[in-house]
């Protein structure tokens, strides 16, 4: 467990109890970070504390984004309630509200998850500076935790897998359980200020652990076993569907890749071609994210890439739409439009069509950076796995080559991987799928 662990700031550990600021990994079960508080508090003992800091705003997320979030926690407070660990909420500004209550508590030391996001790499920065406490942070989040993966930023898939499968058999074992906590929490009574509820879009999958862990267990008796051979067909319900629990944390890709891999009925290739997705693709998004402070950006695809979409940057666009219209679906792609729409009905898109609603949007831009800002944009706006570190990648993998390789050449996407109306054509009935897209929303009036 230690080597999960690393500190962000070294103080005298002295205190009331012991903290764990959660954030990322909104879980009791299979959390790495919470199992560590709880062993410096069975250590020290002292009472453990769980706090969350609500922010007002975060990256473009909507309303209805923070009720699906907020649904899991008041599950959450409930289940660590039955450990004798009390949940505070804390809402308000980080500085004004959330760092002096934690001064009032008086930790002995703050332990936090891990997460490259540049939003959270600063309020972890301000905390340390404003308290001169012990602050640690866990990586409960990747199998092999980020900094021990890698210490830079790899080229791709193929020079962080050799890594992490050399050191899945130190990382990749079964989680303890978390035990009833002995030391009462005698401070101020547990209180939150939950937000307002907005309600959740039609076809919105329940929130929380208990129902992330259901969407997994279904997943492994239906989903699974055409997933090597489904997996990029929309219409074939081949994919997992739980990206949403990963990021919020509800559920552990610890937890999934050792259920998988020890698993008496799947079987080869579907093994593989999950493990690789959720294991090498996701900690492949973290790696960029932290050793990449551009990772949002035209800065942060590769040079390759920069240079060909720099050569067809003057390039005649036979369509241009600007983000109003792309929000809109008013484009001349049906298919594209069944995409937007569909996403702007559930908050989910499949992952073949992602990679095709992100390039077009490259396609129809008048420049690649602009593109780029569009598409990252509407993806926090409207995914409900947006704002993390999978869609900043896959939209800079979509539209600014980053881990991938050049094509042959193009206008305007120069050597940028393609992906054609036609291409989809002839991996699925595209017909159908913008039948069932048309008859999502019909439907549900
Ligand atoms: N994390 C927090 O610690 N506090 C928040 O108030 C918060 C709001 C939020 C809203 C939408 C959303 O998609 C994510 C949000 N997160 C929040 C972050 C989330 O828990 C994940 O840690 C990251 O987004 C994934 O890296």
């Amino acid at each position: 467990m230690t080597q999960r662990a690393r500190y962000l700031s070294h103080h005298p550990e002295r205190g009331d109890c012991i903290v764990y600021w959660m954030s990322r990994d909104q879980r009791v079960h299979d959390n790495w970070a919470l199992l560590y508080a709880q062993h410096k508090a069975l250590e020290k003992h002292l009472p453990l504390v769980v706090v969350f800091y609500l922010t007002p705003h975060f990256l473009g997320a909507q309303p209805w984004h923070f009720t699906f979030m907020r649904e899991g926690l008041q599950e959450l407070e409930k289940l660590l309630a039955t450990y004798h660990i009390p949940f505070f909420l804390i809402s308000g500004s980080l500085e004004e509200d959330f760092l002096p209550f934690l001064v009032r508590i008086n930790p002995a030391i703050i332990i936090t998850d891990f997460d490259p996001l540049r939003i959270k790499q600063q309020w972890k920065h301000s905390l340390a500076h404003r308290i001169p406490k012990s602050l640690i942070e866990v990586d409960t989040h990747n199998i092999v935790p980020c900094w021990i993966a890698s210490d830079h930023q790899e080229v791709a898939a193929r020079t962080l897998r050799p890594k992490l499968h050399r050191l899945l058999p130190l990382f990749l074992t079964d989680i303890p359980p978390l035990e009833k906590h002995p030391y009462p929490w005698q401070g101020v009574s547990p209180f939150h200020q939950w937000p307002p509820s907005a309600s959740l879009p039609p076809f919105c999958p329940p929130p929380g652990e208990t129902a992330a862990w259901k969407a997994f267990r279904q997943f492994l008796d239906q989903g699974i076993h055409r997933y090597a051979t489904d997996r990029n067909n929309p219409l074939a319900e081949a994919t997992s569907h739980l990206s949403c629990y990963f990021h919020f944390g509800n559920l552990s890709p610890q937890r999934v890749a050792y259920e998988i891999s020890h698993h008496p009925t799947i079987s080869e290739p579907n093994t593989s071609a999950f493990l690789e997705e959720l294991i090498v693709r996701r900690e492949l998004s973290d790696n960029f994210v932290f050793y990449q402070k551009h990772y949002d950006s035209w800065e942060g695809i590769p040079s390759w890439a920069k240079k060909t979409l720099d050569h067809h940057r003057d390039d005649p666009r036979e369509f241009l739409y600007d983000k109003d219209a792309l929000e809109a679906a008013k484009t001349h792609d049906p298919l594209w439009n069944a995409c937007q729409k569909t996403l702007r009905f559930t908050g989910y898109l499949h992952g073949y069509l992602r990679m095709y609603w992100a390039k077009k949007i490259l396609e129809w831009s008048p420049s690649p950076e602009e593109a780029i800002t569009v598409a990252i944009s509407l993806n926090d706006r409207y995914f409900l796995d947006g704002r993390d570190p999978n869609g900043y990648v896959g939209v800079l993998w979509s539209i600014g080559g980053l881990h991938d390789r050049p094509f042959s050449e193009r206008p305007i996407i120069g050597q940028i991987r393609p992906m054609t109306f036609s291409g989809c054509a002839r991996k699925f009935s595209v017909s159908s799928y913008i039948q069932w897209a048309e008859n999502l929303y019909t439907f549900s009036g």
